[in-house]
Order: structure tokens, then C-alpha cells, then sequence
């Protein structure tokens, strides 16, 4: 493959942006090479600027659950553009949105729109702070809720990926309010919670890690945090920016069953445009301003281009069979990734939940950061390479999940399976 001009893109960009992209991870450091500049995309595919394809497992890094440029997503954008981009005003278009994430997820009374995961995150954590009137967060090692500052110690997603512990510019005060505790240890959660609970605003959890590759919850881990956090006055709050829209329609606390107090999201609501949103039982959103005295605010909050995306996207998702034939295709490719690998001899652990998927080089299972840390990071670099030579598009880093859209065909997850055993079986030298 000729990847001239996006070589010659990236050298610019570096040149007018810091390290030549806007969010870390993909430089493709890690993996030892230059991005991929894409032009343009559509259904599962996406095009770079030299003209090469790709079948896409990025999909966004998971807002793209429809595929690129839905049909249904595209003329709710066009029609909204056609009556302005921004008013800093209320719109119909909040409520619409609104109702219908109360209505999907469980736990969720009310909501309330930002414009990012990370503004999310940091909203939320600042109103269980505001309402317990305590300052301790819990979190667990190898999840990522953003880059707020109190929220960067032992992150997952472009900080495990570059391999910082934390990060320079955090007042060693603040990130000393966060206790990061190994993710799907219940005995380490109960001693803290025991030890310091009436201390702890809050207990922030991806119920499913996708951000350090994608790590479910063991049977029990996350009733125990609900346990623990109401044992203590604690709020619990489900980060599920990733798997809100994606593991079902209620998200993974439908899934799992465990209801938390507060739930923020992203990505699938604004339907590719920028979105996040925090929410959770009335009693406690009212806290917020201006009914209540915790404050947060934003010119482009419930944007009306990114509130029309969100709706026809989860107009689509409301259709009957939606989850029901992402599960069926997910499952193809997680069984053929599992025998091409098995074919070629070269150990890996591959596991889905819902159309979030992860493959890890190691031969036991993966159920915290350590685990991840340990997989064989040389093999992941050069089947990624192999990968996107192929025309597969993996996202560059082995602490990071992978996506199936309803614009995924068989066929192309059949190409993707084929490839992956041609590429399994150079790397084991077969
Ligand atoms: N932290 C994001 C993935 N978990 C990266 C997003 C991006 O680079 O676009």
C-alpha cells in the first residue's frame, strides 16, 4: 500500500499541531508507524488520503454503531443545519434526546447534555462531591474517564498506550483525592471501602473496561460496588461513554442488572457528532445548577446538529433485531478470530460483550491492567501493521477495544477472518 500523502500530511501536521494529530493515540506511536489520514468514509469502510481502503473496527472509537454517513443520520443533520448550528438556547431537540435516553436507560430520571466524555466524567464526579460533600474518588486501575486531572492516575486508552503513570501538570494534591484500586478485585474495593468509604464522594467504574482492550466484569464485581458504595453513602457512577447505546440499549447496567446512582455517556447519543451527557436519579441531578447549587455550563452544551444525530441515531437502534443481529455478527468474527488464531498456534485471548470486541496476545485470560500490561505488545504491533496493509483498520494500540456496526456485512467480516488467519499464520513463520 502507498501511504505518500498521508506521510506527507503528517509531517505538516506536526509541523502546526503538537505531535501532528488531536488526541494522542493516534500518532500510532505504540505501534511504531505514521497514521493513516482518512479522506472519507461510508458504511464500515473508511478511505485515506492516498486512496486506500479499509474494513473499519474504529468505527469513531464506538460513536459509529450505524455505520458512516447513515442514510437516517445524515438528512437529520442536513435538515437541522438548514435552521442554524448553535443558539446557546434551549431546543426541542434537547428534550427529544432526552426522553429518549431516560427512556433506554434504567437508572437514568434525568439528564443533562455536555459536549465530551471527559466533560462527563468530571461532572459528574464534581456533583457526587458536591452533593456528599466529601473530596475521595475511587477508580480502578486501566479505566479511562477522560483526561479531567483528577481522573488521570493509572489511566487506560492513550496514557496506558504511551505508558505514563500519570500526568505532569496534575497537582500531586489533586490526583492524591483518587484512589485507583485494580479493576475486577473485590477484595482490595471492600478493605478501601471499609478503611476509607465515609470518606468516598464516589466510585467512578467502566462497568465493562473498554480502554485498557476490552475486559468484562467478573460475576459479582459490580453488585459489590453498588454494596459497598450504599453501605457507605458513596455514589456510584457508571462510565458508560463506551458501552452506553453499544452492550444494549439500556447499556450495561441493563446488561448486568445493577442500577448505579449516576451514568454518564457519549459517543452513541451524538451519533459521530460531539456529545456527552451525565444523568441519573432526580434527588441528585437537582443538585445541579441552576436548580441546585453544583455548577457546570457550555456555550455548545445539547449543540443542535449533535442532539438531531443523536436522535436518528437511536431512532435506528429502537428498531426491533437491532442488538439482536449485532450480537449474531460480532459473534462470527470473536469464533473466527478465535480459530484463525488457533490454527496458527500463536495464543490469544478474544472476548466480546455485546459489539465491543478485544483480542489480546497472551495465553491466560485478561481480567485487570496488570493482565493487559503482560500480553505481548511486539506481536500486537506487527499484527496491527499486517492488518492494515491488508486493508483492516484496528485501532493502533492493544489497550483499546474494537467495534462492529450494522453496516458490517458478512462478507466483509468473512474478508476481515480470512485476513486475520493470512496474517496469523506469517506472524507464527507458517
Ligand atoms: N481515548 C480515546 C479512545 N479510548 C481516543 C480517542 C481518539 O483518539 O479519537
Amino acid at each position: 500500500m502507498n501511504h505518500e500523502r498521508s506521510k506527507k500530511l503528517f509531517q505538516h501536521a506536526k509541523e502546526v499541531i503538537p505531535g501532528g494529530v488531536n488526541s494522542p493515540v493516534r500518532a500510532c506511536k505504540s505501534v511504531g508507524r505514521d497514521p493513516v489520514f482518512i479522506d472519507h468514509a461510508e458504511g464500515c469502510m473508511v478511505y485515506d488520503a492516498d486512496g486506500n481502503s479499509y474494513i473499519d473496527y474504529v468505527g469513531s472509537w464506538g460513536p459509529m454503531i450505524l455505520g458512516h454517513r447513515h442514510p437516517v443520520v445524515v438528512s437529520a443533520i442536513k435538515a437541522t443545519l438548514e435552521r442554524g448550528t448553535s443558539f446557546g438556547a434551549p431546543t426541542d431537540l434537547e428534550i427529544e434526546l432526552a426522553e429518549m435516553v431516560i427512556a433506554a436507560v434504567p437508572s437514568i430520571d434525568t439528564v443533562r447534555f455536555v459536549n465530551s466524555g471527559t466533560e462527563a466524567t468530571m461532572s459528574a464526579i464534581r456533583l457526587a462531591r458536591g452533593v456528599t460533600g466529601r473530596d475521595l474518588i475511587v477508580k480502578f486501575d486501566g479505566c479511562y474517564h477522560g483526561h479531567a486531572d483528577t481522573l488521570l492516575v493509572e489511566a487506560g486508552s492513550g496514557v496506558a498506550t504511551l505508558g505514563i503513570p500519570g500526568s505532569p501538570g496534575v497537582p500531586e494534591a489533586f490526583a492524591a483525592q483518587t484512589i485507583s484500586i485494580p479493576y475486577n478485585d473485590t477484595e482490595s474495593m471492600n478493605r478501601v471501602m471499609a478503611e476509607k468509604g465515609q470518606d468516598v464522594a464516589c466510585v467512578i467504574v467502566e462497568p465493562v473496561a473498554g480502554n485498557m482492550g476490552l475486559v468484562p466484569p467478573e460475576e459479582g464485581f459490580l453488585a459489590a460496588l453498588r454494596e459497598a458504595t450504599q453501605k457507605s453513602g458513596s455514589i456510584l457512577i457508571f462510565d458508560e461513554v463506551i458501552t452506553g447505546f453499544r452492550v444494549s440499549r439500556g447499556g450495561a447496567q441493563d446488561l448486568y442488572d445493577v442500577m448505579p446512582d449516576l451514568t454518564t455517556l457519549g459517543k452513541i447519543i451524538g451519533g459521530g457528532m460531539p456529545v456527552g451527557a451525565y444523568g441519573g436519579r432526580k434527588a441528585i441531578m437537582d443538585q445541579i445548577a441552576p436548580d441546585g447549587p453544583v455548577y457546570q455550563a457550555g456555550t455548545l452544551s445539547g449543540n443542535p446538529l449533535a442532539m438531531a444525530a443523536g436522535i436518528a441515531t437511536l431512532t435506528e437502534l429502537n428498531k426491533p433485531g437491532v442488538y439482536a443481529e449485532l450480537d449474531q455478527k460480532t459473534d462470527h468474527l470473536v469464533k473466527g478470530l478465535k480459530e484463525a488464531a488457533a490454527a496458527s498456534g500463536i495464543p490469544v485471548q478474544v472476548d466480546r460483550v455485546g459489539s465491543v470486541l478485544g483480542m489480546f496476545f497472551r495465553d491466560k485470560p485478561v481480567k485487570n491492567m496488570d493482565d493487559a500490561k503482560s500480553c505481548d505488545l511486539d506481536r500486537f504491533t506487527k499484527y496491527y501493521n499486517a492488518m492494515l496493509e491488508k486493508g483492516i483498520y484496528l485501532a493502533p494500540s492493544q489497550f483499546e477495544s474494537g467495534f462492529v456496526s450494522t453496516a458490517h456485512r458478512e462478507e466483509q467480516i468473512d474478508n476481515t477472518i480470512r485476513t486475520v488467519k493470512a496474517v496469523m499464520e506469517q506472524l507464527a513463520g507458517k
